[in-house]
């Protein structure tokens, strides 16, 4: 049997791995896109390009987390075995400053597309991206067991994403599991987002395109992974026996600072030559410090990160670099 999966958010960072994983493991592949006035497909167009008969079992819906009616129409007729749900306003920041819209996209779209599952009767193993920003104001480090305090309307709105996920496994006897995912990143990593950021900036100074790197808090610490590695972890979740909740992360802290040096040492330049600071970087409240305790991953999925901070900042500058030769 050919399984099927839903995924929302499929044009974003993890979405466009996600496709590529699970057509490699032979399902057909749903995702929910919104409209907007021009194509923003730049992460999946690639899959149909790079394997044609793959892309025949990649197929896109329009919809919307903030509307209700597009995903109960597209559950019912999908019928998906499985749903990952990846659609976010996903970006801390602007969550102060869109903290109606965020809750609406992240929190209350959560519960819409749970409701549109329960409601069609569907035997569908559901999977929510929570995130480690719910642990907000918590100190490292931090597991399946830690208390949450998130720090932002992007924190809070995850965090009532998760305990409906929570409510629906435990009401409904649904299979729906919650991923409580640390930062990981990418060269297909947002580009405002403080690594990309970092990275496209080295790259553009080594060329000499730009001539300084403009950042806010650089004492903040993150437990920051590869991307394409944690997929596997969101589909190993969704193919346990039992629905729970796992944490993934490497179990390593860097400061936005050691993040700096490293991908500015790796094109031989000195970072506190570029980089200064505009306090429009700064967030009203700051999450200081994220690591994540992933034990319980190791131990029952069998998942463990292999790219940590440095090899990931290395890998992301190369292709920022390479990227920039193809663009000239
Ligand atoms: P991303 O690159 O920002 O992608 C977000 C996706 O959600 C995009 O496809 C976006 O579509 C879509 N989206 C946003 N608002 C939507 C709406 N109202 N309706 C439908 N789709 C909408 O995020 P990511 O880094 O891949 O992260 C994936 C998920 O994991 C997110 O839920 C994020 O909050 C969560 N998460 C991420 C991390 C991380 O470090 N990356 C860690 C923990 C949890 P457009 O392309 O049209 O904008
Ligand atoms: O910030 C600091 C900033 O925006 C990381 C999302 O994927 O991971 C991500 O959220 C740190 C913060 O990621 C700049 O203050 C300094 O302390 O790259 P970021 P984030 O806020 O950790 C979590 C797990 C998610 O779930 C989210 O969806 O870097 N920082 N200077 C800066 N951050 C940005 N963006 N830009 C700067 O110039």
């Amino acid at each position: 049997m050919t399984k099927r999966a839903l995924i929302t958010g499929i044009t974003g960072q993890d979405g466009s791995y996600l496709a590529e994983l699970l057509l490699s493991k032979g399902y057909e592949v749903h995702g929910l896109v919104r409209r907007s006035s021009s194509f923003n497909r730049g992460r999946i167009d690639p899959i149909s390009e790079a394997d044609p008969e793959a892309g025949k079992r990649l197929h896109l819906h329009y919809g919307d987390m903030t509307d209700g009616v597009s995903l109960v129409n597209l559950v019912r007729t999908i019928e998906p075995h499985e749903v990952y749900n990846l659609a976010a306003q996903s970006h801390v920041k602007v969550s102060f400053e869109m903290p109606e819209y965020t809750a609406s996209a992240d929190a209350i779209g959560t519960v819409r597309l749970l409701e549109a599952i329960r409601s069609a009767n569907l035997e569908c193993r559901f999977y929510q991206a929570s995130t480690s920003e719910m642990f907000g104001a918590t100190p490292p480090p931090q597991g399946e067991s830690t208390a949450f305090y998130p720090r932002s309307p992007y924190g809070a709105a995850k965090l009532y994403a998760h305990w409906v996920t929570v409510n629906y496994r435990e009401a409904y006897d649904m299979f729906a599991v919650s991923g409580i995912l640390f930062n990981h990143e990418s060269p297909r990593r947002g580009e405002t987002f403080v690594t990309r950021k970092i990275t496209m900036a080295v790259a553009r100074i080594a060329a000499g395109l730009q001539d300084e790197l403009v950042l806010g808090n650089l004492d903040a610490v993150r437990d920051w992974g590869y991307a394409k590695e944690y997929v596997e972890g969101m589909w190993r979740m969704l193919q346990h026996d039992a629905p729970e909740t796992f944490v993934l992360g490497t179990g390593v802290g860097t400061s936005v600072r050691e993040f700096c040096q490293t991908s500015f040492e790796h094109v031989g330049l000195d970072w506190q030559k570029y980089v200064t600071h505009d306090d429009r970087y700064e967030r009203p409240t700051e999450v200081d410090a994220l690591i994540a305790d992933p034990s319980k991953s190791r131990d029952v999925l069998g998942w463990e990160a292999k790219t940590h901070a440095t090899d990931l900042a290395r890998l992301m500058v190369d292709a920022d670099v390479e990227a920039l030769v193809t663009e000239r």
